[in-house]
């Protein structure tokens, strides 16, 4: 963190209970928001999906990078897709189901999940800057063979703020690796959507049950709200 302007930690309201984090130790992990999962013609919709589900994550995502790049957050970014050989592509996953068109298909955004193709990218609302980190994964976990844990300890983070799409799939992936690699993962409930609202409920509920069994589960506002309230204690305390 690099700005005088916010606290150096916070407590943030979540569920199972509040959690405290050193904003130099955590990671805003913002998962596949690409234009094939958002947008017709993309991978999402060749499986039969309602991509209209997802754009409400959209504007929670983009508060939240707007207070990381502010506040000099560590941000990061992953994509799901495939080499254009589809070498790290493993075929039970590409000859799955029997979607309107497949891996590596030519479709209205390029070949469907491929890197480099337009679909792969992400979505211009939440576009990376030059300088923030992008994680491409072939899997839905962030740490399957990436970069992600090699990249984590290089900066010293220890708590991740996730969201993203889908919170069952590779949210809840992502978190459950993070969460056996001993990161304390704080998922942003507004900040994930799903095509289906009852897999996004219940994805919630699996990752902060049993006393957050994969970790803590809060939303934007929460987290806005314990900046700017440690930011005017600080500023009220340099006043008196
Ligand atoms: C899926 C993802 N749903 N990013 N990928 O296949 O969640």
């Amino acid at each position: 963190m690099t700005s005088s302007k916010y606290p150096s930690h916070s407590t943030v309201i979540a569920e199972p209970g509040p959690i405290d984090l050193d904003w130099s130790k955590t990671a805003l992990v913002i998962i596949d928001m690409q234009r094939d999962f958002m947008e017709p013609g993309g991978f999402g919709e060749t499986l039969g999906n309602d991509v209209s589900q997802l754009a409400r994550a959209i504007k929670p995502i983009a508060a939240l990078l707007g207070m990381a790049r502010d506040a000099g957050i560590l941000v990061i970014h992953t994509r799901e897709g495939h080499l254009p050989d589809l070498s790290d592509a493993p075929v039970a996953k590409v000859e799955r189901g029997a979607p309107s068109l497949r891996i590596g298909d030519p479709g209205p955004m390029g070949r469907i999940l491929i890197r480099g193709e337009a679909g792969h990218d992400i979505i211009p609302q939440l576009y990376p800057l030059d300088s923030e980190i992008v994680i491409d994964k072939p899997g839905k976990g962030a740490f399957y063979a990436t970069e992600m844990g090699d990249l984590l300890q290089k900066y010293g983070i220890e708590n991740l703020l996730v969201c993203g799409v889908t919170t069952e799939v590779c949210v809840n992936t992502t978190v459950r690796e993070a969460n056996d690699r001993g990161y304390r993962c704080v998922v942003v409930s507004d900040g994930c959507a799903s095509y289906f609202p009852e897999f996004h409920e219940m994805g919630l509920k699996m990752i902060k049950a049993q006393g957050g069994i994969f970790g803590w589960v809060t939303d934007s506002a929460a987290i806005l709200q314990a900046i700017s309230l440690e930011t005017s204690k600080a500023t009220a305390t340099a006043g008196a």
